[in-house]
This record gives C-alpha cells, sequence and structure tokens, in this order.
C-alpha cells in the first residue's frame, strides 16, 4: 500500500498511558502505526455552539484528528438514531427498536458533517476505513464531496435479514448508502447472507455477480466476511504477568478454592445478562451440588448512559442479582458478586485466568471479543470452560465452547453444569482447538485482510 490509512470511527481512542482499551481500538491502532495515517472522529465532547474543525494531535506516524458535536445534534443521532434505532434493529431486538424523523435527520447531518471536516485533510493516495453504524452514509457523503479514493466500511455488529430491517422505514436509503462504499465488511457469512439479501431487493436494485462482488449502479463493490480477531500472544502475556497482582490476590484468597464463573460485558441488553443471570439462579436450583461451592462474577460497566433503557437494564440487574444473593446466600458464601466498573485489561486477562467458566451468553451479538479473549487468557495446561451464546458471531468459530441458547434457561444451566464438570484432558482439547482458530485469525489477519481489499481497489497489491 502506497498511501497512508485514515480510519474514522464515532469515537477516537486516543490510547493514554501506552494501552488501548478494547479489540476495535488494538485493531485500528495497529493498522495505522504499520502504514501511517489519521484516526479521524468526535472527541467525546460536546458544544452549544458550532463546532471546530478537526483538531490535529500527531504522534509518531499517527495523526489524532477529532472534532467536538452540537449537544442537541450529539443526543439525536448518536443517543436517538444510532443506538435507539439503528442499535436495536441491528440485533434482531425490535422490542427496544424506536424511530423518529428528526433523529434520523440529525444521523444524516452529523454524518455530513464528519465529511466536511474530513475532506480538507485528505490526499490522492489515502485509503479511507470507516466503521460502524453510526457512519453508514458518510461514503455517500464523501463521494459528493467528490472523494474518489477507495472507502471500506467495517460492520462491528450483526446485519439484519430483510424482514427485519424493512422495519425502519428509512431501510432504503441506508441500503443505498451502503453502495458507495468500494468493500464492505462483516464479521461473519450470516451477516454478509442477509446484506446480499437486502441489497438485491427489486427496490434497490443491486446484482450480486458471479465472482460475490456486487454490481449496483454504476459501482461494483466487494462485500465479505472479515471476523475481527484478537491479540492472542498478548491477551496471554497480560494474563501471566497480572496474575500475581493484589486484586488477583485477593480475589483468590476471598473464593477459598471455590470454582469462579465469569461473564465480563458493557452493560447492554443484547448482552443477555437478565437471562445469564436468571439461567445461574437455574442451575443452583438444579443442581444444588454447586451451592456454596462456585461463584459468579459478573463484570458490567454501565454504556449509553444518556438512553433510558440502559438505566432500566441496570436496574433489572440489580433486582436479580439482589434476589439470587437473598435466596442462596449463606453466612460465608455469596452467591453472585456484580460490579458495575471497567478494568484494566491486564487485569481483565488475569482475572479470566481465574475462570474456570467464562460464561458469554448474548442474544445477539456482532462478534463478542470477550469469548475470544477468555480462550486466549487461559492455562493451557489447566484451562477453563468457555459457555458461549450461538447467537454470538464468535459461535462460529468457537465451535469447541460449549454452544447454548440464551434463551434456553435450563439449556444454559446444564451448559455451566456440563463446563463445570468436563475432565482435564477435554477442556484441555478443546481449549487448544479454540487457540488454534483464534492464533490462524488474529488481529492482525483482520486488518491486513481489511486493508488487502481495500488496497486492491486501486489495483495495487496488498501490503
Ligand atoms: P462490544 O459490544 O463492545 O463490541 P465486545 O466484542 O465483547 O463487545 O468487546 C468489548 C471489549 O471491551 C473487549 O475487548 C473487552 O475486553 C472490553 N471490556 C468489556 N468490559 C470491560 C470491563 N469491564 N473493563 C475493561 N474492558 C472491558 C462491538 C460489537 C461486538 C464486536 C466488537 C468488535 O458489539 O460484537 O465483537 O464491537 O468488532
Amino acid at each position: 500500500m502506497s498511501g497512508r490509512l485514515i480510519a474514522v470511527s464515532n469515537r477516537v481512542a486516543i490510547p493514554r498511558g501506552g494501552q488501548a482499551a478494547g479489540g476495535l481500538a488494538v485493531g485500528v491502532l495497529a493498522a495505522l502505526q504499520e502504514y501511517g495515517g489519521i484516526w479521524f472522529g468526535w472527541d467525546g465532547k460536546t458544544t452549544d455552539s458550532e463546532p471546530h474543525d478537526a483538531r490535529l494531535q500527531h504522534d509518531g506516524n499517527i495523526t489524532y484528528a477529532t472534532i467536538n458535536l452540537n449537544a442537541g445534534e450529539f443526543d439525536a443521532y448518536y443517543n436517538g438514531f444510532s443506538n435507539e434505532t439503528l442499535w436495536p434493529l441491528f440485533h434482531f431486538l425490535l422490542g427496544f427498536f424506536r424511530y423518529n424523523r428528526h433523529n434520523f435527520e440529525a444521523y444524516l447531518r452529523v454524518n455530513a458533517l464528519f465529511a466536511r471536516k474530513l475532506v480538507p485533510l485528505l490526499e490522492a493516495d489515502d485509503i479511507l476505513w470507516i466503521h460502524d453504524y453510526h457512519l453508514i452514509p458518510l461514503a455517500a457523503e464523501l463521494r459528493r464531496a467528490g472523494v474518489t479514493q477507495p472507502i471500506g466500511f467495517f460492520l462491528h455488529v450483526p446485519f439484519p435479514s430483510f424482514d427485519v430491517l424493512r422495519a425502519l422505514p428509512v431501510h432504503e436509503h441506508l441500503l443505498r448508502c451502503l453502495c458507495s462504499y468500494d468493500v464492505v465488511g462483516f464479521h461473519t457469512q450470516r451477516d454478509l447472507r442477509s446484506f446480499q439479501e437486502c441489497i438485491a431487493q427489486p427496490q434497490i436494485g443491486a446484482q450480486i455477480l458471479s465472482d460475490g462482488r456486487v454490481r449496483a449502479g454504476d459501482r461494483t463493490l466487494r462485500a465479505d466476511v472479515f471476523p475481527i480477531g484478537i491479540e492472542v500472544d498478548t491477551c496471554a502475556r497480560l494474563a501471566v504477568e497480572n496474575a500475581g497482582k493484589k486484586p488477583v490476590e485477593r480475589l483468590r484468597q476471598s473464593l477459598l478454592g471455590r470454582r469462579m464463573i465469569m461473564g465480563v460485558d458493557r452493560l447492554d441488553y443484547s448482552k443477555g445478562l437478565p437471562e445469564r443471570f436468571n439461567a445461574y439462579e437455574r442451575l443452583l436450583e438444579h443442581y444444588p451440588g454447586n451451592r456454596g461451592d462456585v461463584v459468579l462474577l459478573q463484570i458490567a460497566p454501565p454504556t449509553r448512559t444518556g438512553i433510558r433503557t440502559y438505566a432500566e437494564i441496570r436496574e433489572e440487574l440489580e433486582r436479580i442479582a439482589g434476589h439470587i444473593n437473598g435466596r442462596f446466600a449463606e453466612i460465608d458464601w455469596v452467591p453472585v458478586r456484580y460490579l458495575n466498573r471497567g478494568f484494566d485489561r491486564g487485569m481483565l486477562m488475569a482475572l479470566y485466568r481465574e475462570a474456570r467458566v467464562g460464561l458469554v451468553t448474548p442474544v445477539r451479538d456482532g462478534m463478542n471479543l470477550v469469548a475470544k479473549e477468555y480462550v486466549a487468557a487461559q492455562d493451557p495446561d489447566d484451562p477453563g470452560v468457555l459457555v458461549l451464546s450461538t447467537l454470538a458471531g464468535a459461535a462460529y468459530e468457537l465451535e469447541q465452547a460449549v454452544l447454548i441458547n440464551p434463551y434456553d434457561t435450563d439449556g444454559v444451566a446444564e451448559g455451566i453444569q456440563t463446563a463445570l464438570e468436563m475432565s482435564l484432558g477435554e477442556r484441555r482439547e478443546r481449549h487448544a482447538a479454540m487457540l488454534e482458530v483464534l492464533t490462524r485469525n488474529d488481529i492482525q489477519t483482520w486488518r491486513t485482510r481489511f486493508v488487502d481489499a481495500l488496497s486492491s481497489v486501486r489495483g495495487e497489491p496488498g501490503p
């Protein structure tokens, strides 16, 4: 690749203290470090007046270019259309789906603003990589402003089937916007098939060519599967390095040899947290031998606090956790430890390693990096067992997990019991198979394949 990489996401995660946060940030940063370029997006601040032009912060070969947003526009674009409309829709959760035209118009205006502030920073041989559902119309806005460079889009969440998508009054507009990209990437075949089904509808009229590319009007784009991976060795190293830290020691001492079941999620209704707590209660009911012998550690920092549904789910979880503890706790044992906060990444990896069971039960998830991190952080000689929802993208790769349907309370309880009883030999076998998959498709493979696909739009060989 000869030019710079321009990554765009709703929010720019400028690394502080040398450690980037989650998977997306790690992947984007590593790609930028390799090719040099710009990370463009919102700086996390709102204003009551006109947003300023992009502020540039240079760090080696990376420039962080950030803008602020008008407070009212932000609320309608981010809390409103992005997270009360697209997020539930794309997760097949129509019960949470809300739509209003005002929010959609703000979404379009903010995308147009992103384009206006980004265009002056672009050079002729740049390639652009746009991330996630907040920015679907960005390529169309950039094309309107005369941008001809290759533009790719990666969707981090699932893509719904047409019957779900058409609940959105403006679905045709969004589908046409997606056709302005050169490369559109998804986590799984399932998402790709849904996308193909949607754009092949007569009102959009795109054609799927025999080589899988998509012909839409006078443009041809490549739609493909790029499952996101993790930094496997780094997760394993951090787990070992942090194993002796005080909080981990204290956790170990407090467990008194009890087995720990662990969940780590943003506090979001798509993560199936009430369903998970209910299944844990069912485990204690149906397999009473676990009482006094297992502990569920659930880490779930609040997100999207500007949206009422998120406050409601928090209250619901506190209620269920209180109910389980009230029902089963003993003087020297509390069944649920529920922590509403984030953890340093290294500490998180060490905590994963302490857990006999990693419980990942989203009711729908694009990929779910926690499932992958949990596997990577295990001790290969004595690994824990992943219990994983079939409705997470990760289930397409991690076939050796104990796979469950999160809506089946009895089935999840059985899955946890299977994990708790699994022999060392079987645990090792399953872990080794999953680690092999994770190593083959790590975060570097993900970004290299995507940038490669984008570079080839220009006829250049990949990196
Ligand atoms: P998320 O919905 O945020 O991501 P996930 O894939 O699990 O979900 O990624 C969360 C990341 O945040 C992980 O790297 C995890 O370690 C970290 N994290 C979570 N809780 C934490 C805590 N309490 N403290 C510290 N770190 C924490 C979206 C999509 C997913 C998709 C990813 C990447 O919803 O389906 O896998 O993007 O594409």
